[in-house]
């Protein structure tokens, strides 16, 4: 672990003499303890991440991302997979304080519950960065920043779509909802922001809501109960493409055409779910960027360096259509 508890204006002037003799000569080169404790570039900088999971195509694709770009940045990355598990998690940041990690990076797999491990890495000294996923702790000096989608504005976008797209119907619209993992921010927010969209419109009724977790064999299961439970089933709104995807199989097994007699609406847009939208199966995606990485690394880079940094950090999204989708596709990256 580099000194933390420099201030900036020394460590500038550091880094400016450093630059200056590195631009005449290579003097500098000798001088190992200039160049570590003014921020220098012959240290690596640790990160321990504990990942929520493998759940889904969205998770894989940023766990590529937070690794490449890590090796990329040259910071050297302790990496753990959680399995949906909280505990897990808690276990992992314990491990990189004891490790003494120069910054813990995590994505909450749910909201709650955080507070004693994130005071264990405060009081240790080691800045934290959330990553994807917010937690609901009151005291927000518990962690530097927060990088991630607005997940309320995917709810919401999502239900102005229904609700754009249902002007002509006659009657009741019955909407099935597929949440994501029980108390994660992704499932309370999209839950949320969907519901105040469609509550423009009176005769859209959201008439079961279930957790698939986010995973594809949970979206089957739960929306096999759904169908068997509820003859007329209009649409149906996952919070991931995976358990949409996952419902396709329910859907077609049922006798029923995914995209025409049930309109299906999900989060993501990772390739299978823009190529489901794009033959027509989906008929609505909100997209949920999993390219974390750089702005990860250089969220770290800044928290490090003891840098401010803004206190939430927005990644850019947006919709797709079925027509869209087809365009976007071919240069899909993940
Ligand atoms: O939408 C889902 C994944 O937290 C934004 O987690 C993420 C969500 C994503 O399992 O596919």
């Amino acid at each position: 672990m580099r000194n933390m508890q420099m201030s900036l204006a020394p460590r500038r002037a550091v880094a400016a003499l450093a630059a200056l003799l590195l631009a005449g000569s290579v003097a500098a080169c000798g001088n190992s303890d200039t160049g570590s404790e003014g921020g220098g570039d012959n240290e690596k900088i640790v990160m321990g991440f504990s990942q929520v999971g493998a759940e889904s195509g969205w998770r894989t694709a940023n766990s590529t991302s937070v690794k490449e770009a890590a090796a990329e940045a040259g910071i050297e990355l302790k990496f753990d997979d959680a399995q949906q598990k909280q505990e897990n998690q808690i276990k992992a940041i314990r491990n990189y304080i004891q490790q003494k990690v120069d910054v813990i990076a995590f994505s909450p797999v749910v909201e709650s519950g955080w507070d004693t491990v994130l005071k264990e890495a405060k009081d240790a000294g080691i800045p934290v960065i959330l990553t994807d996923r917010a937690v609901d702790s009151a005291d927000k000096s518990l962690y530097k920043t927060f990088l991630g989608s607005d997940f309320v504005k995917e709810g919401r976008l999502s239900g102005e779509w229904l609700v754009e797209n249902s002007k002509d119907a006659t009657g009741d619209v019955n909407i099935v909802e597929l949440q994501g993992t029980t108390g994660s921010a992704p499932a309370n927010d999209r839950k949320e922001g969907f519901a105040a969209a469609i509550a423009a419109d009176p005769k859209l009724k959201v008439i079961a809501s279930q957790s698939g977790d986010f995973t594809r064999a949970g979206g089957k299961q739960v929306m096999e109960q759904f169908l068997k439970a509820h003859p007329k089933i209009d649409v149906l709104f996952a919070h991931n493409d995976d358990m949409g995807l996952g419902a396709l199989e329910a859907i077609t097994a049922a006798g029923k055409t995914p995209g025409k007699d049930i309109t299906i609406i999900t989060i993501d847009a990772v390739k299978d779910g823009m190529q489901a939208l794009a033959d027509g199966k989906f008929n609505f995606i909100a997209e949920c960027s999993p390219l974390l990485g750089p702005q990860l690394m250089e969220l770290a880079k800044k928290v490090h360096a003891g840098e401010e940094v803004p206190a939430r950090v927005e990644t850019e999204e947006t919709t797709f259509t079925q027509e869209q989708a087809k365009a976007a596709l071919p240069t899909r990256k993940y």
